[in-house]
């Protein structure tokens, strides 16, 4: 913990087996996601280096299947988790940290205790609020650990569908009552803001970003009203999807095993729930950007939509309400408007803010942030 100087930051990397250049082709990457030109590699590079203190996170796991932090350790390029741990002061992660048992229990609530109101607050998993019980760790239920944690907390980053609206354990009749954890905190009267990253699991790259602009910028991304950042979850699937030259001209797959699967005609009417499920898969696409769910001829199942469970059963009939072809939906409408009014919007700001030299610096800027 503590500052560090740029070049012992470079040096603790190297450590891990991470050069110099690996670091700016990771700022390069990072450059990209925050909507910027290669250009600003090196100011990113500076940013990170120069920040005055590695900021205090406690990653807590509640009812999941450790997909997303699977995901988030098999992140785009081998180098980007050792980064991003290099980065940040990641105090506490049950599934991945040394210590075990008491003693690992005893390091979170230190943490919380030292770093009260600095801490950033990671969550994999939903809060069981029927039967508390159902997720206790060192005596305590996922209730009591969100709700110390939320109120120590500067901000709250939600990864998952289960962290954002239950998941798995939500779908009906959700017997433990799982919900999200915004919706669990706001019933306590806790205001922490809250980040969601749905997905199941969630895409690594969106926790990168999202932990990169907070750093660098000092501010939350824009959120929509699901509390997703808009850069990110402002389009829908299917108005990025490659495939939707075969939606808009009637060409679809009707049954698996056809010359039309083989062709990579629409998945449509084999049940794709891409034109009501806004993610930015098709531009990042999953396991080191080598391919996506809909690349591989599968239809979208909608694991970023909340409660996606019942909302989208029957996974291989064709979705509802859905005008074809040649016809926009209602859902592209709709991501088509957010994404032209949020996307540019975001780039620019950094833009500006770049130019300014906020990035990595405090004082002036950061009155205008609290402002926003
Ligand atoms: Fe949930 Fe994470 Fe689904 Fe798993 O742990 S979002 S069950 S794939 O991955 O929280
Ligand atoms: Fe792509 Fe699915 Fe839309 Fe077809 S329905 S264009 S496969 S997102």
């Amino acid at each position: 913990m503590g500052k560090k100087t740029g070049s012992e930051f470079i040096k603790s990397l190297e450590l891990k087996g991470v050069s110099r250049r690996d670091f700016l082709k990771f700022c390069g990457t990072a450059a990209t996601m925050l909507g910027l030109s290669q250009l600003y590699a090196p100011k990113i590079a500076n940013a990170i280096e120069s920040m005055s203190k590695r900021p205090p996170v406690i990653w807590l796991d509640f009812m999941e299947c450790l997909g997303c932090t699977e995901s988030f350790i098999n992140a785009t390029h081998p180098e980007v988790d050792k980064i991003i741990l290099e980065i940040l002061s990641l105090e506490y992660h049950e599934a991945v940290m040394a210590a075990a048992g008491d003693k690992a229990h005893k390091n979170l609530w230190d943490t919380v205790e030292r770093e009260e109101g600095e801490l950033i607050c990671v969550v994999e998993g939903a809060i069981a609020t029927k039967i508390p019980s159902a997720i206790t760790i060192g005596g305590m239920t996922s209730m009591q650990i969100m709700t110390r944690a939320a109120k120590a907390s500067k901000a709250i980053i939600s990864v998952g569908t289960c962290a954002t609206h239950g998941g798995t354990q939500a779908a009906s009749p959700n017997p433990t009552g799982a919900v999200g954890v915004e919706e669990f905190i706001r019933s306590q009267g806790i205001n922490t803001p809250v980040i969601n990253l749905p997905g199941c699991p969630v895409n690594p790259e969106n926790i990168i970003s999202t932990i990169l602009h907070y750093l660098l910028l000092e501010k939350l991304p824009p959120l929509d009203s699901m509390s997703r950042p808009k850069n990110l979850y402002g389009a829908t699937i299917h108005d990025n999807c490659p495939r939707r030259g075969h939606f808009d001209e009637g060409r679809f797959v009707e049954t698996f095993g056809t010359k039309e699967e083989v062709l990579g005609y629409c998945l449509y009417k084999v049940g794709c729930r891409g034109p009501s499920t806004y993610s930015n898969c098709p531009e990042v696409l999953w396991n080191n950007r080598q391919n996506w769910c809909i690349g591989a001829g599968a239809p979208c199942i909608g694991c970023f939509e909340p409660h996606f469970w019942d909302k989208f059963k029957d996974f291989y009939k064709p979705l509802p309400d859905v005008e074809l072809p040649g016809v926009k939906t209602s859902a592209d409408k709709i991501g088509i408007a957010i994404a032209a009014a949020t996307a540019g919007g975001v780039a620019a700001h950094l833009i500006a803010s770049a130019a300014k030299g906020r990035l990595g610096k405090s004082g002036e800027d950061k009155k205008e942030d609290k402002e926003e």
